[in-house]
């Protein structure tokens, strides 16, 4: 069939809205006709060239929301005419990595989504007979994909499209990496490093789990307001603090009895390597744990000095939140609708297909929180 997509080309290109052909689904797939997709960061990540997984051409996005259209051989866990989210972690509860049930990092088509295929290791999509690559596992800026059914999570009907797209990647990400991975306790103090649309949500889950102190840090002015909008109680910008970021951070952080200073908890929403050191290092001695969200290019390394970790902060890192996509992002769609979460503020800017490229701009001048494509 002929579906409507922005193909990236080329790297560092704008993407170009064309017709391509998509094949139906195979056996264990879903076709799906996208309704709504956020664009992230990580799509101007892959886009700029420097995402070592990167493939071109291919239909990027990966923060959709849509309906199951038509369902392959051997399907039974969707229908046609459910609503669903696709996934770029799916939970297939059958891989070593379901079943430890420490991690939400499924590894069933893990090998195949890297190589922008589906798990026969074939494109549905393609253009002029040539195939174009999938893009984690999603390829959401095309009006019609196709996923494994173990890829899709199914949710309630009443839920708007164009909002909780955005629970495919930045909301559960955000609220997911303060409850999912670094379980936030009630009182604690925290430190968040980039206020877009993950920062925003990870203040937002933050506020959740009932933090006292919530610091954010950017180096965009504009974002001040955005934070306190989502709980944000303290606000930095580095570029007015200099090189003692770190000290400063430190020093806020020190109350009564406890003059050591650090944060209990930070999370890096820039995927800047020089912020996830001053993240680590602005940690509470003894127990202060630094959450990596951001992702950051291929060549690049973290460091510091192993007396941080030896004094007892932890490093980890989070994808999409730690969230077990079929079990959890329902769930995630519910807080929404009992307006536990917001996401609708979020969402700056709405966008026709044809604007997509405008989407990236906003982004890249620090203008937009979330925009959203409406097919
Ligand atoms: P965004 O562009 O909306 O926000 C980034 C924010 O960081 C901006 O407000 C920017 O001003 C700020 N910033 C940039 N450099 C900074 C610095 N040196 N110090 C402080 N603030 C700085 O991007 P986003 O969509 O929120 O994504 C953030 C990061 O998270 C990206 O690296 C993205 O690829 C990654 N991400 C990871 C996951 C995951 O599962 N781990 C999921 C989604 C996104
Ligand atoms: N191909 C990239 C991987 C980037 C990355 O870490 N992606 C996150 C999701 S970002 C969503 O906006 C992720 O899910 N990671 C786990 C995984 O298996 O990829 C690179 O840098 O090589
Ligand atoms: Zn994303």
């Amino acid at each position: 069939m002929d579906v409507r997509a922005a193909v990236a080309f080329e790297a560092k290109k704008p993407l170009e809205i064309t017709t391509v052909q998509l094949e139906g689904p195979k056996a264990f797939e879903v076709l799906i006709e996208v309704k709504a997709t956020g664009i992230c960061h990580t799509d101007a990540y892959t886009l700029s060239g420097l995402d070592s997984e990167g493939l071109f051409p291919s239909i990027l996005g990966h923060e959709g929301a849509g309906v199951v259209v038509d369902v392959g051989p051997g399907v039974t866990s969707v229908k046609k005419g459910d609503h669903v989210i696709p996934l770029y972690t799916p939970e297939c509860r059958q891989c070593p990595s379901c079943l430890s049930r420490k991690t939400n990092l499924c590894t069933a088509i893990r090998s195949t989504q890297g190589q922008g295929v589906m798990p026969d290791g074939t494109s549905r999509f393609s253009l002029n007979g040539k195939p174009i690559h999938h893009y984690m596992g999603c390829s959401t800026f095309a009006n019609y994909t196709v996923l494994p059914e173990i890829a899709v999570a199914k949710i309630r009907e009443d839920a708007p499209f164009d909002k909780v797209c955005y629970i495919g990647c930045g909301v559960t990400t955000g609220v997911g990496a303060v409850l999912n991975t670094a379980k936030v306790e009630e009182g604690a103090k925290a430190i968040v490093f980039g206020l877009g649309g993950i920062g925003l949500n990870v203040i937002q889950g933050l506020r959740l789990a009932g933090a006292d102190m919530i610091i954010g840090v950017d180096v965009n002015n504009d974002k001040k307001h955005w934070g306190e909008r989502f709980g944000m109680t303290h606000f930095v910008n580095p570029k007015e603090v200099g090189n003692d970021l770190v000290p400063h951070l430190v020093n806020m952080t020190k109350k009564g009895a406890d003059q050591i200073g650090g944060a209990d908890y930070t999370f890096d929403c820039t995927g800047n390597t020089t912020v996830m050191r001053q993240a680590l290092e602005a940690c509470h001695r003894g127990w202060g744990v630094s959450v990596i969200i951001g992702v950051a290019e291929a060549g690049k390394e973290i460091a510091t000095r192993p007396f941080q970790l030896v004094t007892g902060r932890v490093w980890k890192g989070t994808a999409f939140g730690g969230a077990r996509g079929r079990t959890d992002v329902p769930k995630i769609v519910d807080w929404y609708m009992d307006k536990k979460i917001e996401i609708d503020p979020m969402i700056t800017h709405t966008l026709k297909l044809e604007e997509i490229n405008k989407g990236f701009d906003l982004m890249h001048h620090g203008e937009s929180i979330r925009s959203v494509v409406v097919y």
